[in-house]
């Protein structure tokens, strides 16, 4: 059976059960230590949620080509394996959930964020930062703050068992331990880009105008990379109204760097970005570009080739085809 994923602005059992997931993940120990992964320090267990942590920032850190430039492709970034790559990930956080909560049926709830991006009424103003999303309650997810002190992942320095950011990005990407630190957000600040104000519903809506852009009933072009036309960059937010990378500098704090899964919002966010392209596969067809007659160039980014993870036996690796359909894992209460 399909579990449903539903919307966290609406379902307030999607979104407590998520938080409680989120917290014993990350108290549950995992068999690596912080040396298995050559991070500076003195060796110490990695717990569960930190691996999706390390597992992002390592991708981010893997230039594609190899030798070439992360800033320009990545194994995860500015590039078509962008949703597949990410896809994979849900489904893996989605399937410790499941076994955390044992709960075979939880579906990780999405974050509409064009919905608090969009005015309420005609002539209204936007106010993100009121959304249900962030209230400061033992099932809400704290507003801004350096750290967040409201919420379910608040930081209080005398309660070890509050949230804590524990592996970050330093300014280079390299990974490092910190200590003793709670999560940072700074809503709509990321200078030096203005300020990002968080996308609207008509922003959602241009990945499925080919008015708008007649490229959109395209999944990806060449060059494949941060200038490429079609729903994928569109999606990623290189080109047009800067839909997915807009929500991340808009949070700010904890969400800019590659160290971005630290904040749980990370993963409420990229499932409403998995949203948006199974409401455009739903339109357009289970679409993927490049397939396997591409170049070497774009190893990790065609179709049949194997997604690196910690969690894939290496004889069963996960590809950008094996999750185009998703249909009898999960599936969304609404897709746009
Ligand atoms: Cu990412």
């Amino acid at each position: 059976m399909a579990v449903v994923r539903r919307d966290i602005l609406r379902d307030d059992a999607a979104r407590a059960a998520y938080i409680h997931g989120v917290r014993l993940l990350k108290h549950e120990p995992s068999s690596l230590t912080t040396g298995s992964f050559g991070i500076p320090g003195p060796s110490r267990p990695v717990y569960t949620y930190d691996l999706f942590v390390i597992w992002h920032v390592l991708a981010m850190n893997t230039a594609v080509p190899p030798g070439g430039d992360a800033g320009v492709r990545n194994a995860a970034h500015r590039g078509p394996v962008f949703l597949p790559w990410h896809r994979v990930l849900l489904r893996w956080l989605e399937a410790h959930l499941q076994r955390v909560l044992d709960d075979p049926a939880f579906g990780l709830p999405y974050w509409n964020w064009a919905a608090d991006g969009s005015p309420a009424g005609p002539g209204g103003v936007a106010n993100p930062a009121a959304s249900p999303l962030w209230r400061n309650t033992p099932d809400g997810f704290g507003g801004q703050g350096a750290p967040v002190r409201g919420g379910a992942f608040a930081f209080r320095a005398a309660d070890p068992t509050s949230f804590r950011v524990r592996i970050a990005a330093n300014s280079s990407g390299a990974l490092r331990q910190v200590t003793e630190r709670g999560l940072v957000r700074r809503f709509g600040q990321s200078a030096p880009f203005g300020s990002p104000r968080l996308p609207r519903t008509a922003d959602v809506a241009s990945c499925f105008d080919p008015k708008a852009d007649p490229s959109v009933t395209d999944y990806d072009r060449d060059p494949f990379d941060v200038s490429s036309h079609g729903l994928r960059n569109r999606l990623e937010g290189f080109v047009g109204p800067g839909l997915h990378n807009q929500v991340h500098l808009w949070v700010g704090g904890d969400m800019a760097p590659a160290s971005s899964p630290n904040d749980p919002v990370f993963f409420v966010h990229h499932c409403n970005v998995d949203r948006i392209w199974e409401g455009w596969m739903r339109r357009n067809g289970r679409r993927y570009a490049p397939d396997m007659t591409a170049p070497d160039s774009l190893l990790g980014h065609r179709i049949d080739d194997p997604l690196v993870s910690p969690f894939a036996p290496a004889d069963k690796p996960d590809t950008p085809r094996g999750v185009l359909d998703s249909t009898a894992v999960n599936s969304y209460d609404v897709l746009p």
